[in-house]
């Protein structure tokens, strides 16, 4: 290749690197907005016997103080002034930015606050956040904030909470079922039943519980508790798990148990590099990282997957460094498992 044309190469895809890094820099804080828009409007709610606003200019500014919180910095739009109407994308508008799907039946999965335009993200995706309050995009990752594993403990953590529902309207028992959940219309969101790590696309529908199937509940997870009664259930049971620890780049398995957490099991603890072996590799990598918290995975030194390098990682590789795992008969079962 001439150096020239490297060099333009290079120009180029700089000038494209700092763009997506104003689009995803943009979108977080837009999904921050998103969040302090919902919790204003819950707090209205909650002010006025659970009587929604009649117009959603009601909540400037004393349940959303600033007027800039309903405007998304990528949005063409100028940022409004104050908040006096609340017309789709016109000045001073509670709807400047952001659509808000406001209906009467929500169930938890539920979008509540939506970009109202691919455009405010330079036309590549959506952002949105549910009713029970999860940062999404549509097409799904399309943000390195919150990371796949992020939003997967948060379908997780939701399962058990439909599960809870579920269990509250028959006789304190689980589903035999995961389809159960979306049967009953206790979420009717397909997004709920995916760990978006998944090499299986997002479904479509939910519609069948085969392993791995297209539009099924059980595209992502397991269900080893299925049936329990809430009383047979301990704290560690493992009620809901990753069905291959793939979902999570081969790192481990996500796991809901009993006491309604959600864990990382890893397949060996403190390797950051996936040789199943822990070594001064495993712990520069965890250094050069050290204290981040944004949108860090296994491989950058998150060893216990919960969002950031920070002592825990830390002492996972020392109590570990020098020893290999060797893969148990799962396949997946490491000789070391982490502190609860
Ligand atoms: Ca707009
Ligand atoms: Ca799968
Ligand atoms: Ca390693
Ligand atoms: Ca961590």
């Amino acid at each position: 290749m001439p150096r020239r044309f490297v060099a333009i190469v290079i120009v180029v895809h700089g000038t494209l690197t700092a763009l997506a890094f104003d689009v995803f820099s943009d979108a977080k804080v837009a999904q921050q907005r998103m969040h302090q828009l919902q919790l204003g409007y819950a707090v209205f709610l909650n002010d006025h016997d659970g009587k929604p606003p009649e117009d959603l200019s009601e909540l400037y500014p004393d349940y959303v103080e600033q007027a800039v919180t309903f405007w998304h910095p990528g949005d063409a739009d100028p940022p409004p002034e104050t908040i006096d109407n609340a017309v789709p994308n016109a000045p001073n508008s509670a709807r400047i930015s952001f659509d808000w799907v406001l209906t009467k039946d929500y169930v938890m999965d539920d979008p509540f606050i939506a970009d109202n335009t691919p455009e405010n993200n330079a036309g590549q995706f959506v952002s949105f956040v549910t009713v029970d309050g999860v940062v999404e995009t549509d097409p799904p990752n399309a943000t390195p904030t919150p990371t796949r594993v992020a939003l997967a403990r948060a379908h997780l953590r939701r399962l058990g909470q439909a599960m809870l529902m579920y269990a509250n309207d028959n006789h304190e028992r689980l589903p035999d079922d995961l389809l159960r959940l979306w049967d009953s219309g206790l979420l009717q969101s397909p997004r709920s039943f995916w760990n978006p790590g998944d090499a299986d696309p997002l479904p479509d529908d939910i519609n069948n519980s085969e392993p791995n199937g297209k539009d099924s509940a059980r595209v992502s997870f397991d269900f080893p508790a299925a049936g329990m009664g809430l009383d047979e259930i301990e704290p560690d049971t493992i009620v809901v798990i990753d069905n291959t620890s793939d979902n999570n780049d081969g790192y481990g398995v996500l796991v809901l148990t009993g006491d309604w957490k959600v864990t990382f099991v890893p397949d060996c603890v403190g390797d950051v590099s996936g040789d199943d072996r822990v070594g001064p590799g495993d712990l520069r990598t965890l250094l050069r990282n050290y204290g981040r918290r944004d949108s860090v995975t296994p491989s950058d030194g998150d060893t216990d997957a919960d969002g950031d390098v920070d002592y825990r990682d830390l002492v996972n590789v020392l109590t570990n460094y020098g020893s290999s795992c060797t893969p148990g008969p799962s396949g997946n079962g490491g000789g070391v498992l982490p502190e609860p």
